[in-house]
């Protein structure tokens, strides 16, 4: 009686994140394939053979749903995997409504890793949000990689922000769309060195909707204090420390 949560690496805490604070009463495990992340730089064919091994571990382990926390997972894996199991399977997409729905004219900044971005399934997201003519994209694909070195600020990571982001005039966007779980943690660093962008993911509206769907099926836990195990790659992590870290860090921001 638990809920799956699968990344690419630790950009999925970020959701897990939300998710028990959300949801404090239900178990979690999560599974980081720490080795083959980055998925940046593999096929669709290969990301989806990764997907589809951590799911079936996770509900070998007792999920009752699967929440993939990675949007390059979703774009390649999730219509797939819905045809072919029947368990229910909720999946992060970038935030672009958020950013749609605001009532403004500004442009609106989209980050996400290149497969995202290249991916049907956002371009129709995009298009079905009628923003297509006011949304500009940006690969950010390193800052999954500084990310899984642990470093979250500093000189590099600011170099590469200025290099990509600098070339689009910000005066001209308000939202910065955070669409890989990974990116969330350079939120406040975004937001500092761009004071016009205002950056948002799409973590609680994935949170509630996990909520939802439990509610819907019947398979919310009603009480309980909630346990998190952590698998990297489908070995269970003993040395929690980097985990402990990085969920108190997301806690404290
Ligand atoms: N966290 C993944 C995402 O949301 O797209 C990053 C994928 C990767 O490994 N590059």
């Amino acid at each position: 009686n638990l809920i799956g949560v699968f990344d690419s690496g630790i950009g999925g805490l970020t959701l897990l994140n939300e998710l028990t604070k959300k949801l404090p009463q239900e178990n979690y495990a999560y599974y980081a394939d720490v080795a083959n992340v980055p998925y940046s730089y593999k096929t669709p064919e290969e990301i989806l053979g990764y997907v589809e091994k951590a799911v079936l571990f996770l509900r070998d382990k007792g999920a009752k749903m699967i929440v993939l926390a990675c949007n390059t997972a979703t774009n390649v894996a999730v219509e797939y995997l819905r045809v072919k199991y029947d368990f229910p399977i909720v999946a992060i997409q970038p935030a672009v409504k958020v950013a749609a729905d605001f009532d403004d004219s500004k442009r609106i900044l989209a980050a996400a890793t290149p497969i995202t971005l290249a991916a049907t399934r956002y371009k129709n997201l995009v298009a079905s949000l009628g923003v297509e003519d006011r949304i500009t994209n940006v690969a950010l694909p390193k800052l999954v990689e500084f990310a899984e070195k642990g470093i979250f600020k500093g000189e590099e990571v600011e170099a590469y922000l200025q290099e990509q982001i600098s070339p689009y005039n910000t005066e001209e966007y308000h939202y910065m769309v955070l669409g890989c779980t990974h990116f969330t943690f350079y939120e406040e660093l975004i937001e500092k060195l761009f004071k016009n962008l205002k950056t948002v993911d799409g973590n609680k509206g994935t949170a509630n909707q996990v909520k939802r769907i439990l509610g819907s099926e019947g398979m919310l836990k009603a009480e309980g204090s909630g346990l998190v195990t952590f698998y990297e790659s489908g070995v269970l992590v003993s040395d929690l420390a980097k985990y402990i870290k990085l969920m108190l860090k997301l806690r404290a921001s």
